[in-house]
């Protein structure tokens, strides 16, 4: 309106601390956020960022439902507009962060562009027991890494606490360490968030139940790595040792300049049969560029945040990571905690993923002819920690009564090393319609998978809501019809 009050970029960038009073614009707004940002304390750092200025440039590298809901949270703040304002900025497309990306394949379902976030299509994601590269999940914080422009000279730098800093080039790696393959599930933390909204708002991508793959990865051994930087192979026993490994990948935040990071125990990471590897090949070829290349950690058993992509550090430290996804996400809390009350500091970061499983066979929604007694069901079963899949249960009556599934296993696992998916299939019973039944019948299909530590997954998602949406490990149910 014609009263509000005019500010130049100049008053504006005058109010950059809570002492100055905190101030924003968005297009031609001026937003007074103070009060907001002492609100939100541990959720307030991406907005400071922008403190004294333009959040717009920002919201240009974030996920659409961030902009939306900090466009909602915006509103009540607006305190005046801004004077000449004459539309965004245009962007040397020179910088444009997201000009490198590489192309992807048509049939993975995109849930973010930039960064790309897309899955395995649901139909696909069980077919087979090794999941086939350009269909594999893509899950990316940020731009894409440049190619190294001289591969040969290419470096990992290890070092740290209690390590030698020592550099090594692919062809160190190929060359001075045994070649190890492991076939390992990853899975993001994320999987089947989806249903989670279904309780309670959550905040996060909306994967569905593709956010998992099964590959063979092929590399060295971290622990050799390790041990080659002189770290003692005792460290674990040391009372006053590294704890932790860090991974720095060369995926970097366009405005901050913070690259992705996560860390591990280090006892994960010395353990002979953790199997924890650098590797620089997936299913036999070079690692493609949304999949780290050149070189990735790939720890079994363990969520995928910490599976760093384009890996060029590694670093042995008392401390545990620091990053953001380390401490500000991929936690998980009651569904008593809100991003009003979360304090992130009073959950573990997760590693070993729970049991889950999920049906990818047949979609929800399907009908099926009038008088159909059974149907196939297909799916995935995994557990963390190299626990075996034991048994997977089926129900056609949304829990009520359960039947057998046959399990498909990738041949060759050690005892207690199982970082393998199980596939699993059946042919299910539908329950008898009643005889004076009109109109389709609704049936729920329900799958539960078992480990070896007999450990199942929880019946409701409602139960392990968590305010991001992390770990939902409930009992995966689809929704089908008989007849019409
Ligand atoms: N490593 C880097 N450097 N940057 C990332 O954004 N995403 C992590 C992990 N490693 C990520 C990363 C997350 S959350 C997951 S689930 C896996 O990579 C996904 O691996 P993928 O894209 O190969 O399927
Ligand atoms: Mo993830």
């Amino acid at each position: 309106s014609n009263k509000e009050a005019v500010f130049t970029k100049g008053d504006v960038s005058k109010h950059q601390t809570p002492e100055q009073r905190v101030w924003v614009t968005y297009k031609d707004g001026v937003y007074d956020i103070t009060d907001f940002v002492e609100m939100h304390p541990g959720g307030s750092s991406l907005i400071m960022m922008a403190a004294g200025g333009a959040v717009d440039p920002f919201w240009q590298m974030y996920q659409q439902h961030l902009k939306d809901e900090v466009r909602t949270m915006l509103k009540p703040y607006r305190i005046g507009r801004l004077a000449d304002y004459k539309g965004p900025e245009r962007k040397d497309p020179a910088e444009d962060p997201w000009k490198n990306e590489p192309a992807r394949h048509p049939a993975l379902v995109a849930r973010s562009n930039n960064p790309c976030n897309a899955e395995t299509p649901g139909p696909v994601v069980a077919a087979n027991l090794i999941t086939s590269n350009d269909i594999f999940y893509v899950r990316n914080h940020l731009p894409v890494p440049p190619e190294p422009k001289d591969p040969a000279r290419w470096q990992l730098s290890v070092g740290g606490e209690e390590a030698r800093s020592t550099s090594l080039t692919l062809e160190d790696l190929k060359t001075k360490f045994k070649k190890t393959t492991v076939t390992a599930a990853v899975e993001c933390a994320g999987n089947r968030r989806n249903e989670m909204k279904t309780v309670k708002p959550v905040r996060g991508l909306d994967w569905d139940t593709g956010a998992i793959g099964n590959a063979n990865w092929s590399g060295v051994k971290l622990r050799d790595v390790l041990l080659h930087a002189g770290v003692d192979p005792d460290v674990c026993d040391s009372l006053d040792g590294p704890r932790h490994v860090h991974f720095l990948g060369a995926d970097s935040d366009p405005l901050t300049g913070n690259v992705y990071a996560a860390s591990i125990p280090i006892e994960l990471a010395m353990a002979s049969n953790k199997d924890v590897l650098l590797a620089y090949e997936m299913n036999g070829e070079p690692l493609s560029r949304d999949h780290g290349a050149p070189l990735r950690v790939v720890v079994p058993g363990v969520v995928g945040a910490r599976s760093v992509k384009w890996v060029t550090q590694i670093v042995t430290s008392r401390e545990e990571s620091d990053s953001h996804w380390q401490q500000h996400d991929y936690k998980g809390f009651s569904p008593s905690v809100d991003w009003n009350n979360v304090d992130w500091s009073s959950a573990p970061a997760i590693q070993e993923a729970p049991v889950t499983s999920a049906i990818t066979a047949p979609s929800a929604n399907t009908q099926v002819e009038q008088g159909t007694t059974t149907i196939p069901v297909r799916g995935y079963a995994w557990s963390g920690g190299g626990r075996d899949i034991v048994r997977v249960d089926v129900s056609a009556d949304g829990g009520a009564t359960w039947q057998g599934t046959q399990l498909h296993k990738v041949p060759g696992q050690k005892p207690g090393r199982a970082w393998a998916w199980t596939l699993w299939e059946a042919e299910v019973i539908l329950p008898t319609p009643p005889a004076d039944s009109k109109g389709p019948q609704q049936v729920c299909l329900v799958c539960k998978a078992t480990d070896a530590s007999y450990n199942t997954q929880p019946d409701s998602v409602a139960g392990v809501w968590n305010l991001r949406g992390v770990v939902n490990n409930a009992w995966h149910r689809v929704g089908i019809s008989v007849g019409n």
